[in-house]
């Protein structure tokens, strides 16, 4: 490996990863996994020995591969390096990277670029679903430039959309995955959901919150983190996920009225990092908990009428499309945008 590894850095919406094909890497899940690790330099909390930035939102890989399956253009596996941790986990997808899964596969020829935009059927193996992302490739290349703009990216850059029609249970096996729309676990109502990322939804002020508080004061609170952390360690078996003590799902979310316009209000433990926005699967989720009656979201909601969920968070709003009738949901999209930031070799 002394010659390096090719190796995309790429934002993709508000979180970065390296993206590697998967011919470049060892086909060994161990060997592969104790070389990234070195590459981000984890564990440590600065990951100062490597190209992680010391934030979960920074310290992801992805790993594109030709498809294996007929009805996909490719593969996608989503991995989350664990900044102080010696571990690497693909219990999750991520929809914050998944936007600069086309223009990634583009870059690399992993697949042709259309004259305008490029539609991708893009494969995430971390759930066997299948996401469309739509990418603009004027001329037949990847444009990162426009006026599309997300809360959490400063500036405006191409848009790349991405719609789902099959996420529900997507990681868990069904959206309540407990059969109910409200369990309590520790004293506290919470929802147990996953409609494209499990999370544990509960209300703010029955933890004596706002639910407008900062991330920093949230990620002070000892009491609270180990609270929330034992009713993760609680909701994981019923949410089909057994020991959930090394995993970095269920995320757990705290739910309020909205303050600023949107849908609800949102703050996310992922699991124990505060985010400083909301990841945009878990922000599906929490918009399908809006529209299950009897969730820990529903009697706070502000509904919308044409379907756009507008999630607010401590950095904005994330817009969250629903195509639903009541519960019954057909699809989910976002809109995000991604950047290419840097194409090289990396050192391990
Ligand atoms: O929920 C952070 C992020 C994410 C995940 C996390 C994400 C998603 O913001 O789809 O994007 O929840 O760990 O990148």
């Amino acid at each position: 490996m002394s010659e390096g590894i090719p190796c995309l850095w790429m934002r993709g919406g508000s979180s970065k990863a390296a993206v590697f094909l998967a011919a470049d890497l060892p086909q060994d899940a161990e060997a592969r996994d104790a070389l990234l690790l070195r590459i981000m330099g984890s564990p440590d909390p600065r990951q100062i020995d490597g190209i992680g930035g010391g934030d979960p939102l920074s310290s992801k890989v992805a790993i594109l591969a030709p498809p294996s399956r007929p009805d996909a253009d490719l593969d996608y596996l989503f991995l989350q390096v664990f900044v102080d941790q010696p571990r690497i986990s693909a219990a999750q997808p991520c929809g914050n990277i998944l936007a600069a899964i086309g223009p990634a596969a583009l870059e690399r020829g992993l697949v042709p670029a259309q004259r305008g935009e490029t539609m991708l059927r893009i494969h995430m193996r971390n759930t066997g679903e299948i996401a469309l992302a739509q990418i603009q490739t004027p001329g037949g290349r990847v444009s990162y430039t426009g006026d599309a703009r997300i809360d959490g990216v400063p500036g405006t850059h191409a848009p790349v959309r991405l719609i789902f029609e099959n996420i529900a249970g997507a990681v868990c096996g069904a959206v309540l995955p407990s059969g109910r729309a409200v369990d309590m676990l520790a004293g506290l109502e919470c929802t147990l959901i996953d409609h494209g990322m499990p999370v544990v939804i509960l209300r703010a002020t029955d933890l004596g919150l706002s639910g407008q508080e900062s991330p920093q004061m949230l990620e002070a609170m000892g009491d609270l983190r180990a609270r929330l952390e034992a009713i993760r360690l609680q909701a994981g078996p019923l949410m089909a996920l057994g020991d959930v003590a090394a995993s970095s799902v269920p995320k757990m979310v705290l739910v309020a009225p909205p303050s600023a316009g949107g849908a609800i209000a949102t703050r996310s433990f992922i699991p124990h990092r505060v985010h400083s926005g909301i990841g945009v699967l878990a922000a599906v989720s929490v918009a399908a908990a809006c529209v299950i009656p009897g969730s820990a979201a529903h009697a706070l909601a502000a509904l919308p009428s044409d379907g756009c969920f507008r999630v607010e968070h401590p950095t904005g709003q994330t817009e969250i499309l629903l195509d639903h009738t009541g519960a019954d949901i057909r699809s989910a999209g976002f809109l995000r945008t991604a950047r290419k930031l840097m194409d090289g070799h990396v050192f391990a």
